[in-house]
């Protein structure tokens, strides 16, 4: 049986792009229309995008998804299957930076057992006595993350983003007008994703009716067309659970004083005393502080 990819599903229809391998499918090819077996839906199983099947071709030149195979991660938004890195796009000025938002978006993913990268752009933006870019990479590579600085109006960067890219099924996540559709642009010529619309409420109605797809770039690698993670709430995380999604806090956690210890008031908190002494920024505990409130708040709503 032949082996793809589901890059894009309308009106019942599957498009499966044709695969060598796993994690490597032909981009060359174009993706044959597809139809799913009977089966799944008796099952109540759908298809998604980003789903690596095994299909076979019928006599008119369309073809039938046979089977599913396991899938590593399942996104809710947008519905894609075996997304394993996430894009977090930030531009500095135009709009701000939003450390708060870029925290957010890491618990989430560390939550969904997604990579992270770091993206920030319109670096031809920054005057040279800024120097929140370098402030930036040193406090998230710190912690482990990969960051990239980019400019699309310049192609700074667009190398080590696309090369991260490659074979991977990724998710570009960040507010409107922070450049995720520019770099997009720019990392394939010819796309000509629409740039500088800002989403007002009859855009975003459009949003919730649109269909995902997947954009092949020529390196194996395909990049959701819709920005991830929404609408970011903390009704699936634990309170328990916030302080692993902060991965610089895992090392000391384990040794607070008190089992269960949420890093606030307690006596003997390891998480306190690193960020006293600088080895946990101020800038990630306070959000901690600000997200645990917020969830707790939540909770008690619902
Ligand atoms: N100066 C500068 N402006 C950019 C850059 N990338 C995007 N923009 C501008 O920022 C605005 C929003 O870009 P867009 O790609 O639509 O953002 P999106 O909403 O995240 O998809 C547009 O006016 C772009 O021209 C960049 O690298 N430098
Ligand atoms: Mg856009
Ligand atoms: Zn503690």
């Amino acid at each position: 049986m032949l082996e793809g990819v589901i890059i894009k599903a309308l009106s019942g229809y599957y498009y499966v792009k044709p695969a060598l391998d796993r994690g490597t499918p032909d981009t060359d090819v174009s993706a044959v229309q597809c139809r799913a077996r009977g089966i799944f839906k008796k099952r109540g199983i759908t298809p998604l995008v980003g789903d690596y099947v095994k299909y076979t071709l019928t006599e008119n030149g369309e073809g039938t998804v046979e089977e599913i195979l396991p899938r590593d991660t399942e996104l809710i938004r947008p519905p894609v299957a075996n997304a394993h890195l996430a894009v977090l796009v930030f531009s500095l000025k135009e709009p701000e930076m939003n450390v708060q938002l870029l925290d957010k978006f890491l618990v989430h993913i560390e939550q969904a057992g997604l990579q992270a990268v770091i993206c920030l752009t319109k670096m031809d933006l920054a005057d040279e006595s800024d120097d929140r870019y370098a402030q930036l990479v040193r406090l998230y590579e710190s912690i482990g993350y990969e960051v990239i600085i980019t400019s699309s109006r310049q192609g700074t960067g667009m190398d080590r983003l696309k090369q991260r890219l490659a074979g991977e099924i990724s998710v570009f996540s960040g507010q409107s007008g922070v450049g995720k559709s520019s770099l997009l642009n720019a990392l394939l010529p010819g796309l000509e994703l629409e740039t500088g619309i800002i989403s007002m409420k009859l855009g975003r109605g459009k949003h919730t009716t649109r269909h995902v797809e997947l954009i092949p770039l020529n390196n194996g690698g395909f990049v959701s067309d819709t920005p991830g993670f929404s609408q970011l709430d903390f009704l699936e995380i634990g309170v328990e659970e916030l302080s692993d999604c902060f991965r610089e806090f895992r090392e000391y956690a384990g040794g607070c004083k008190f089992r269960g210890c949420t890093h606030t008031h307690e006596p003997g908190c390891e998480v306190i005393r690193a960020k006293e002494e600088g080895r946990i920024a101020e800038s990630r505990y306070t959000h901690y502080v600000q997200f645990l409130e917020e969830m707790k708040d939540k909770k008690r709503r619902y």
